[in-house]
């Protein structure tokens, strides 16, 4: 591919991740910008934002098991088959997720270990990591996030069930005596069903479980006690391949809603793969940068990453306090217009933001097209992307900027063969 010959060219034949080599092959499209996230770790970083909410979380769940050391390189077996994603879902594309090789892939999400964790006789944990997609370039998308996979079984009998209504009354007593407005949904319904294996009652039971569960840990992460407005959650249907039902959480915070998890009741196919037999439960997958967002009131997705003492030492382990951003620096904007290749289809958003990524990493703020189209007689496409070019931490200036600008036009040239306009 376009990207294993630039990576190729930088680093030979095989990548170092880790410490380990593997081989690239015609559909690598990880890139030196993306590598050099995955040893950071910062969701384990003692005062970093993500590791504070991290731990906050994990003190929601106190005797569940806190898991955090799992490597991002996964199969894409494990990461979608194993979880029944259909063989023609489009996560699995090239253009969506990063491949080492054809055998090999970054996780784009956490439930990317869940058979691993219940075949080892979890029946309640919680895992954090970094997770890749490729994505868009704008002030809420990064190319490396992190994710918590939470997950709680019960056996599906009933004593299990007994124990899921002395929980959900236990959670429900606590919910009553607090500031929350819950706009919920039926646990099942025609268009989110209950599995064929389960006894609806015991489905129910475990949805409600559930919901119960995570209204609990908004109410702890958002429902600041000094605010008079009672915190206001959402729950929507949703359809994920590895639970039914499934739902997405939404909460309103500052006059808007923001989706936080998916989840839902775990698909049984998953747990007779990990070999547990007659159990029932739940899983979740919430995002901890939009959370901790909100919550530290941080503006940009890129500090999450940054090294700067102006950010980082804003921050003590345990504690959730506002940011305050220092000033902001000018962006400088530069626009880009090229043919596609004849015959050929267009470049990909994807492919465009990986490689301004690659040239500029977190000078870049963010990544449009503003206009495309196609040459009514040749047929030919255009593209116009517009950069926005602006450093968190100082003012780029001019040279710098046309030489960052000069490297994306001829690399684009070089490498995707299109015809700068
Ligand atoms: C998932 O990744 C599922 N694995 C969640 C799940 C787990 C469902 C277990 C059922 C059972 P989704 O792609 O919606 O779902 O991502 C989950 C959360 O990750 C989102 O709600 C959001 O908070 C966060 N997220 C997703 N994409 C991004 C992104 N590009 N940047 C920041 N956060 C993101
Ligand atoms: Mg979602």
């Amino acid at each position: 591919s376009f990207f294993s010959s630039a990576i190729t060219s930088k680093y030979g034949h095989t990548l170092e991740i880790l410490g380990d080599q593997y081989p690239t092959d015609e559909i690598t499209n990880v890139t030196p910008a993306i590598l050099s996230k995955i040893p950071l770790r910062v969701h384990t970083q003692v005062g970093h934002p993500l590791s504070t909410l991290r731990s906050i979380i994990e003190s929601h769940y106190p005797d569940f098991s806190h898991l955090s050391s799992f490597s991002p390189l996964v199969t894409p077996f494990k990461n979608f088959d194993e979880l029944s994603f259909p063989k023609d879902h489009p996560g699995r594309s090239v253009t969506d997720s990063y491949y080492i090789n054809k055998n090999l892939m970054l996780r784009t999400h956490t439930s990317a270990h869940e058979v691993e964790v219940f075949s080892k006789g979890e029946d309640r944990w919680l895992l954090t990591a970094d997770v890749y997609r490729r994505d868009e370039i704008d002030g809420s998308h990064y190319p490396v996030f992190h994710q918590m996979e939470g997950a709680r079984l019960y056996s599906a009998d009933a004593s299990g069930m007994k124990e899921v209504e002395e929980d959900n009354e236990r959670l429900s007593r606590h919910l009553e005596t607090s500031n929350i407005v819950i706009e919920d949904i039926p646990h099942i319904s025609p268009t989110n069903p209950v599995q064929q294996t389960h006894d609806p009652r015991h489905s129910e039971l475990v949805a409600k479980n559930l919901k119960l569960s995570l209204n609990g840990l908004l109410l702890r992460l958002f429902g600041g006690s000094n605010s008079e407005e009672p915190l206001r959650v959402r729950w929507i249907e949703a359809y994920f391949p590895f639970t039914s039902p499934s739902f997405e959480v939404e909460v309103f915070f500052r006059g808007k809603w923001l989706e936080i998890l998916g989840c839902g009741v775990v698909i049984q196919s998953t747990l007779d793969t990990s070999n547990v037999q007659g159990k029932i439960g739940w899983a979740f997958g919430l995002g901890l940068e939009r959370i901790a967002m909100i919550l530290y009131s941080i503006p940009d997705i890129r500090l999450f990453w940054s090294t700067d003492t102006r950010f980082l030492s804003q921050f003590k382990a345990g504690e959730i306090t506002t940011f305050q951003p220092y000033s902001k620096f000018p962006s400088c904007f530069k626009d880009v217009s090229f043919w596609n290749p004849q015959g050929s289809t267009p470049l990909h958003d994807n492919d465009f933001c990986d490689l301004v990524r690659d040239v500029a990493g977190d000078l870049v703020e963010d990544v449009k097209m503003i206009d495309s189209f196609v040459h009514p007689k040749t047929n030919r496409s255009s593209s116009c992307y517009r950069i926005n070019y602006r450093s968190m931490e100082r003012s780029l200036s001019n040279e710098e900027v046309n030489e960052l600008q000069k490297n994306v036009v001829s690399r684009l040239s070089d490498v995707f063969r299109v015809e700068i306009r």
